[in-house]
């Protein structure tokens, strides 16, 4: 599944990318969720990378700690583990409904050019309960979580199985934050804990590919190279003929 981004309305919070942002180069790695990029970090630990930026009123912690897998869970791995919305001490615990928004920035090479280059951004997700992605701005339950790119909610229980994303990001220069020479982009998992009680908020997050090409300058072949590879076929069924 792919989403190819064009030019999508983005309205809401803009943020700049601060110290903790992770380098685009690093993604696939330190943008894990549990992982500094080149070991797991400690349950209980904060995982810098990733920011609880928004929680229901009522939930009196602030943090983005590393915790251990709750009942049910996904499991997690060597490149990564599961983060809370607890104080730290390393167990997931009773977080009141609602929705939890976790933010990561990532920094784009000072040399990305969104006239002439894209961004692909390949991953999974699990969260306790349904979790939304969102590029750039994000929207809460309120609003049906309008603008989400991605969200797992066919996956039941979300929190037992990894949702895949696949972003093209192209000729999209209103989904970048910051301006020329430093452009970075806002990814935001809004994680409903689902329910009237208090129960289980987490969510876990592994990249598999990111990359930056140039944007294809002419994806329809021309008669002359339809013709060419029509000919190169039967070449080649010519080939196996001969061969069998
Ligand atoms: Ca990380
Ligand atoms: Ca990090
Ligand atoms: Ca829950």
């Amino acid at each position: 599944m792919t989403k190819r981004l064009w030019m999508v309305l983005a309205t809401g919070a803009v943020w700049s990318a601060g110290h903790s942002a992770v380098l685009f180069s690093n993604l696939v790695s330190d943008g894990n969720t549990g992982y500094d990029g080149s070991a797991l970090i400690g349950y209980s630990n904060a995982d810098d990378d990733w920011e609880l930026v928004a929680r229901p009123g009522s939930q009196a912690q602030v943090e983005h700690a590393v915790v251990r897998p709750a009942s049910g869970w996904f499991g997690d791995g060597s490149v990564r583990r599961w983060i809370g919305a607890e104080s730290l001490r390393g167990n997931p615990g009773l977080d009141v409904p609602g929705d939890y928004v976790y933010r990561l920035q990532i920094s784009l090479p000072g040399s990305f050019d969104p006239t002439s280059e894209e961004i692909l951004i390949k991953g999974r997700f699990a969260s306790d309960n349904v979790g939304h992605l969102f590029l750039k701005s994000y929207s809460l339950a309120a609003s049906g979580y309008s603008g989400s790119l991605v969200d797992n909610a066919d996956v039941a229980p979300p929190y037992g199985d990894w949702k895949l994303f696949d972003l093209t990001i192209s000729q999209s220069p209103s989904l970048l934050s910051g301006s020329a020479g430093a452009y970075s982009l806002d990814l935001f998992f809004v994680v409903n804990n689902a329910g009237t009680a208090s129960s289980n908020v987490g969510l876990l997050v592994e990249f598999t590919d990111a990359r930056i090409q140039s944007i294809p300058t002419n994806p329809v072949p021309e008669p002359a190279t339809m013709a060419l590879g029509a000919g190169a076929l039967a070449a080649a069924l010519a080939r196996r003929r001969r061969r069998a």
